[in-house]
């Protein structure tokens, strides 16, 4: 099937190179004109001066969450080797979601609630507190990093939602924008067209209101960077890693179980619940051990990813469910 070959974590990372110099190149030849390189790099560093919800950060560091029991990965590391297929199917996007435009950025929430509304990701930010964390994150790929997020509970979104008693999900979409972000443009790689975009993601309503969901605004103690999911994303540190969807433009409460971008794409192997395993393998490779970011450490990878005090009984009753893919 075609749609194997150009997903990432089906291919063993020197068959993924060809792929990836091709995409940087068009990238170079894009915005080649105006010294990409230099630019790009530049308003990454500018990132914290310009961002109009700078002053917010750094946020005051939650200390139940103040060690994740491992090393935090270098920033430089993680805001440059990433999964956000809107701008590409290799890990080096950073450069390309530059082309992210993040004001106005406005954010929907409708679905199964009081009355569906629309606000502006700066009036949210006036709602909440925002709060540090750090977590581990464990990708399908078998690759991990650790992360100073910033953000809030996804429960407090929930409150300001207003869910009815008939909502049971919350179903997160990511902006639709083939002109801004090439991954979405049909023509660009030419199967472009059979990616069910935007991309969703849901979880249920118990664990959208467990303490461990959230919202991230910002990391290493600024906004989140573009190629991180600027700037608003999920982070489920109990899930694999595609469950934590970026960009988020609406949050949909709703009855029935949204399936996500992957589960529609490559439904034997993604799915809803996609809680961390080492037991359980992918249909393709083991889940046993996972490769830390940066250090290249080999590691064994632990249930819920070490989270199980937090989240095990959300999954009481549900045995009989597909949990760990
Ligand atoms: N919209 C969107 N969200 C996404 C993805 C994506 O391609 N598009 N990739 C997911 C996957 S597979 C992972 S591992 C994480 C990666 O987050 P990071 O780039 O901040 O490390 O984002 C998730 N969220
Ligand atoms: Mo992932």
């Amino acid at each position: 099937m075609l749609i194997k070959t150009i997903h990432g974590w089906d291919i063993p990372e020197s068959r993924v190179t060809p792929e990836h110099v091709f995409f940087n190149r068009r990238q170079f030849i894009a915005a080649a004109g105006a010294g990409a390189a230099t630019l790009a790099l530049g308003s990454m560093r500018a990132r914290a001066a310009t961002d109009p919800s700078a002053h917010l950060y750094p946020a005051a560091l939650n200390p139940g969450f103040a060690d994740a029991g491992r090393k935090v990965t270098p920033e430089d590391i993680n805001t440059t080797y990433n999964n956000f297929y809107e701008f590409g199917t290799s890990k080096r996007i950073s450069r390309a979601a530059e082309a992210l435009k993040i004001r106005p950025w406005d954010i929907r929430i409708d679905g199964e609630v009081e009355k569906p509304f629309t606000i502006s990701f700066d009036d949210l930010l006036k709602k909440v507190t925002l709060e540090e964390r750090i977590y581990r994150h464990r990708c399908v790929e078998a690759w991990s990093m650790v992360v100073p997020w910033s953000g809030f509970p996804v429960r407090k979104l929930v409150e300001l939602a207003n869910p009815l008693s008939s909502a049971k999900y919350v179903r997160f979409e990511t902006f639709n924008d083939p002109e801004m972000a090439p991954g979405q443009k049909p023509s660009l790689f030419g199967f472009g067209s059979s990616l069910p975009w935007p991309y969703v993601e849901g979880i249920t309503m118990a664990e959208a209101r467990n303490d461990l969901s959230f919202l991230v605004t910002g990391a290493y103690g600024k906004p989140v960077p573009k190629s991180m999911g600027a700037p608003i994303r999920l982070h489920l540190p109990w899930k694999y890693g595609f469950k934590s969807i970026k960009s988020i433009v609406k949050i949909s409460f709703t009855s029935e179980r949204p399936k996500g971008f992957w589960e529609q794409i490559l439904p034997n192997e993604y799915g809803f619940w996609a809680n961390v395993n080492p037991e359980v393998d992918h249909p393709r490779w083991s889940q046993a051990e996972e490769r830390m970011l940066s250090t290249g450490e080999k590691i064994p990878t632990v249930l819920y990813n070490g989270y199980g005090e937090a989240v095990a009984d959300l999954y009481k009753g549900l045995e009989g469910e597909l949990l760990f893919k």
